[in-house]
């Protein structure tokens, strides 16, 4: 059964099923059914049915759904990849890929649930706590927040300091154990662990402190910035913690 068949569909903003990078051809919009009526006005008219009949669980994904809200990403290896920290730090800093791989690694195994309804058990991510990043940086005392940016140049996501300084969110530089692959956001995303897969931002580029909480692409369009799993969005889902 497919749970995106009645979400609405449109072009250019919303979610788009990242087909085209996997070869597939053709891509698809949706969005979770808890904000379609704000997507509707947000979008104007939309089309209440997938126009692909593509539900973007592909072959071999593991149960994992493609997205990213813009339609080409560029890809990104350890040659060009860049994570820069700033804002308001002491010591802001740029780290290669390389230097990302050369720090300690913590490994956190949990669910990753989306908003919109899939679930997918036991999934492996390592990478550097985001708290270590921020002690390198050496965090003003009046900072209260993060705001996380991609290379994709349009998603973000927010936590507030208290959230990102978290055991369990990661700047991830594998997923399921492998080095995380261009369609899910390599090769370094972020994972919120214990939040909506949508704080997991894909392609990340920027972590930069700030004075208060800025929300994220999906915030501004509905999705709620404390992203609980089963405590947030009208869900009651298991929490993944
Ligand atoms: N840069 C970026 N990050 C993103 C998104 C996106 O569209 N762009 N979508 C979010 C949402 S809603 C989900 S469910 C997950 C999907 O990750 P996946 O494509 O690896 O399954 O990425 C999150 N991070
Ligand atoms: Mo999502």
């Amino acid at each position: 059964m497919n749970h995106q068949r009645n979400e609405p569909a449109g072009t250019p903003v919303g979610r788009r099923v990242l087909l085209s990078t996997l070869g597939l051809g053709a891509a698809g919009l949706v969005a979770a059914p808890h904000i379609q009526s704000g997507l509707d006005s947000f979008l104007g008219a939309v089309s209440s049915q997938d126009p692909t009949g593509l539900s973007g669980l592909l072959p071999n994904g593991g149960g994992f759904r493609y997205y990213s809200v813009t339609g080409s990403v560029p890809h990104k290896d350890a040659g060009n990849y860049r994570l820069k920290v700033d804002g308001l730090v002491d010591r802001p800093a740029t780290y290669t890929l390389d230097a990302l791989r050369k720090l300690p690694q913590t490994r956190v195994v949990r669910d990753v649930q989306c908003v919109t309804g899939w679930r997918v058990p036991h999934t492996p991510f390592t990478g550097v706590k985001v708290s270590q990043l921020l002690d390198a940086a050496g965090v003003h005392p009046d900072a209260k927040a993060i705001r996380f940016t991609c290379f994709d140049g349009t998603y973000t996501e927010s936590l507030t300091l208290q959230q990102a300084r978290r055991a369990d969110v990661l700047v991830a530089l594998t997923m399921q154990d492998k080095p995380i692959g261009h369609a899910h956001g390599g090769p370094v995303r972020l994972y919120v662990a214990p939040m909506y897969f949508y704080k997991s931002a894909k392609w990340l580029s920027g972590i930069s402190v700030t004075s208060d909480v800025r929300p994220g692409y999906w915030e501004e369009r509905g999705y709620d910035v404390d992203g609980w799993v089963g405590r947030s969005n009208g869900r009651d889902d298991a929490p993944t913690v």
